[in-house]
């Protein structure tokens, strides 16, 4: 599969920066989509307005129906709502889920053979719905979490270490959420692994920070969330599908008994490419790190649980 263009649903601060990204990076054409009129038409000119600057050779359209998308090979979801006062978690499931299972409905319908990747939260149960309303196979959605999450981890170590970020290489695995698993065991720093370069509590401070690096640039912006590394961790995504050039990243994907884990959404190691999901890779965890996978699955099965009981697809 060639691709030609990608659409990003959802105009807010993640779709727009994202498609901003995907053009600048050259990937590919972009149709920004969002039900707000007015919002992906302008902020689609906008972006336009500057790739004679970044000698970009790609378009970028935006519009408000659905069908004007025409056909494209990835879909990018980043619609939703986000959570308010007094909302619980199950309310932001629930408002969610009804959101992108409508659309994910009308992306089945346009374009069967297209690649889903899911940004909207709860983002590991998001893929799975993704999964189970366009009824694509496993290797066609996934959820992008891990990339930015380690994207956070290599971020603070390297600024703790006063090295470049290219020095440090770092995956985080698991859910998206609380009980992620930033993979110390495999970290490395200028090639050397992170225990002999720090202490434990130099990198429980860093693993912490990593966990909370979403929720401490909320509690800055106080009405946004984090916007230019998701958008980033995404065009890397979808510049793996693209190129065909699979490298290593962590993604939430599928599992049907990896990791022995079965029939839910977890970000752990894959490669991507013109098919979606290439492998899921096989990695050793210490037995602490395999414990924790273990826990962040269980969260984000329990998410399943009640989207299972909400939706009966
Ligand atoms: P925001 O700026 O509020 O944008 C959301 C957009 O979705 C708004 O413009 C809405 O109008 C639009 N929208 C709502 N319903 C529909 C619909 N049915 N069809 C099309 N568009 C619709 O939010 P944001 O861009 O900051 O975040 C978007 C989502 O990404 C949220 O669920 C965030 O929690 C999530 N997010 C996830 C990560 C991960 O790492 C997984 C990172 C950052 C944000």
């Amino acid at each position: 599969m060639a691709v030609d263009r990608v659409a990003v649903i959802g105009a807010g601060n993640v779709g727009a920066t994202t498609a901003s990204r995907i053009v600048d990076h050259d990937l590919a054409d972009v149709v920004l989509y969002d039900v707000v009129p007015g919002l992906a038409e302008g902020k689609a000119l906008d972006i336009l307005q500057a790739l004679p600057l970044t000698k970009s050779g790609r378009t970028v359209r935006g519009t408000t129906e659905f069908n004007e998308i025409g056909a494209a090979d990835i879909f990018v979801i980043t619609a939703g709502i986000r959570r308010g006062p007094g909302m619980s978690r199950s309310d932001l499931l629930k408002k969610n889920a009804d959101i992108i299972s409508g659309i994910c409905k009308q992306i089945a319908r346009q374009s069967p053979d297209s690649i889903v990747i899911m940004v909207t939260n709860p983002l590991d149960a998001m893929a799975y719905l993704a999964y189970r309303v366009t009824g694509f196979d496993g290797a066609r959605v996934m959820g992008m979490a891990g990339l930015l999450d380690s994207s956070r981890f290599r971020a603070f170590i390297a600024q703790r270490a006063g090295v470049p970020y290219g020095e440090v290489d770092a995956l985080v695995l698991g859910g998206h959420g609380d009980l992620m698993v930033p993979v110390v065991s495999r970290t490395t720093l200028s090639g050397v692994p992170l225990g002999e370069k720090m202490t434990v509590t130099e990198i429980e401070e860093l693993v912490e920070r990593t966990r909370n690096a979403g929720g401490e640039i909320v509690s800055l912006l106080k009405n946004a969330s984090a916007f230019y590394a998701p958008a980033e961790a995404v065009a890397t995504m979808v510049a793996n599908i693209v190129r065909d050039e699979p490298g290593l990243l962590s993604a939430s994907v599928l599992l049907q008994g990896e990791c022995g884990i079965d029939g839910i959404f977890l970000g752990v190691p894959v490669r991507l490419g013109r098919r979606g999901v290439q492998e899921i890779v096989n990695m050793e965890l210490d037995p602490a790190e395999e414990a924790a996978l273990h826990r962040s699955a269980n969260q984000v099965r329990e998410n399943i649980f009640e989207l299972d009981q909400l939706h009966p697809y």
